[in-house]
């Protein structure tokens, strides 16, 4: 199979929050194409790969247009010729042209871009679907959903400061099944809200973002959303929270910018050990800041049970991973693609988390765009989980349905 890439072809298109982000076209000499663009953070951790943005006038400085150029220009120069599905070549290439540790020359951006592109023309050209062509005949595994159906924090103009509010449908018995129950609940949280006099605009993600005054509040009306839908919270529905306490952390302390309160460390540690003990809560991300290790050893210590994930402290990078570890900092690792850059190196972090007993949660971002591949990755490496919003609205629902389509080719 000739699967030598012949060009590439780059463009500026618009992400959910509607703004530019790279898609790149990659063509291989056989004629397979394979296109792929990039999702955006709001909540970054500042250990991620960079985003390479114009910083001009057009687009409020948002511009990927320098990404587009060094797509077309720099990176064609140096894979032309390369075989696409010859992964980690493409990839260390495009690593030691950029230099940087953290692909700030090339912008992660513009590498992921094509990164992905080459294993979807590659899959293209072999006839697979890109999860077959990702994991072989070992993927199998249908990832559970944690679906975003209450925002806050950054992806909200509301009164909640933590981040996002989930729910796990814990009793489905297949992925289709996860969705319709999810959809259920949505829809009934939707009526609860009206009914209440609570406005249902929505969140970046899809959720709901109404102005509730306190995390306990949310958690309430999502617990009524369960039952109404006729399913019980605990034995049905759990519920699963990204705090994104990085955003709160000064340093030596934890400020909540919404509530206008400072808690310490440890009085953090005992507020979520309240709300988990009186909501079905099952797992919690970043918990604490980016490089608070010694907040997330011991709440991973202390709440045995519950499943302790981290994104910002982690940012998919198999070092930071490592060192997670090492010092047992938490129980499960947030990926994405996006804050390392490569497909290479996305399964490479999928492979260090669980060799070091941690599990693995494939995700998208805030602002995220009709591409599905983080669906297939997470098929692909058996993640086991997968985060990507709620069943709402195009960017996150493309997801959703790709993924049923997979549980249908896998029955
Ligand atoms: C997160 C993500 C995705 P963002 O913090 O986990 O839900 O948000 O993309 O804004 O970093
Ligand atoms: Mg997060």
């Amino acid at each position: 199979m000739d699967t030598r890439i012949y060009d590439i072809k780059a463009r500026q298109i618009l992400d959910s929050r509607g703004n530019p982000t790279i898609e790149t076209t990659v063509i291989l000499k056989n004629g397979a194409a394979g296109t792929a663009s990039v999702p955006s953070g709001a909540s970054t951790g500042s250990f991620e790969a960079h985003e390479l943005r114009d910083g001009e006038k057009d687009f409020n400085g948002k511009g990927v247009t320098a990404a587009v150029k060094n797509a077309e220009g720099p990176v064609l120069k140096a894979l032309k010729g390369v075989c696409a599905d010859k992964q980690r070549t493409v990839d260390r290439i495009m690593t030691e042209l950029d230099g940087t540790n953290n692909k700030s020359a090339l912008g992660a951006n513009t590498i992921l871009s094509v990164s992905l592109a080459c294993a979807k023309a590659s899959a293209f050209s072999y006839k697979m679907p890109l999860f077959r062509y990702i994991g072989g005949t070992s993927a199998h595994i249908m990832p559970k959903p944690m679906m975003n159906i209450l925002n806050g924090g950054k992806h909200a103009p509301n009164k909640l400061d933590i981040q996002e509010f989930m729910i796990v449908p814990t009793s489905a018995k297949t992925f289709s099944d996860s969705v319709r129950i999810g959809a259920e609940v949505y829809a009934s949280l939707g009526k609860i809200l009206k009914q209440n006099g609570y406005d249902t605009a929505i969140g970046d993600e899809g959720g709901f973002a109404p102005q509730a005054d306190s995390a306990e509040e949310a958690l309430e009306l999502i617990c009524e959303a369960v039952k109404n839908a006729g399913y019980q919270p605990k034995k049905d529905i759990c519920i699963a929270l990204d705090i994104a306490a990085g955003e709160w952390f000064n340093g030596s302390e934890y400020k909540l910018p919404k509530a206008a309160v400072k808690m310490t460390r440890i009085q953090l540690l005992e507020y979520y050990m309240k709300l988990v003990s009186e909501y079905p809560i099952i797992s919690i991300e970043d918990p604490f800041g980016e490089d608070d290790y010694i907040g997330f050893s011991e709440i991973t210590k202390r709440l045995r049970n519950i499943q302790i994930v981290g994104d910002d402290l982690f940012v998919t990078n198999p070092d930071r991973i490592r060192k997670g570890i090492e010092c047992g900092c938490a129980t499960a690792v947030l990926i994405k693609p996006n804050q390392i850059g490569t497909l290479s190196e996305t399964i490479d972090a999928v492979i260090t988390a669980k060799s070091g007993g941690l599990k693995t949660i494939l995700s998208h971002r805030s602002g995220d765009t009709e591409d599905t591949a983080v669906a297939d990755i997470a098929v692909g490496l058996n993640s086991g989980q997968i985060k990507i919003g709620a069943p709402a609205r195009g960017e996150r629902t493309c997801k959703y349905n790709r993924l049923i389509r997979i549980e249908q080719m896998l029955r």
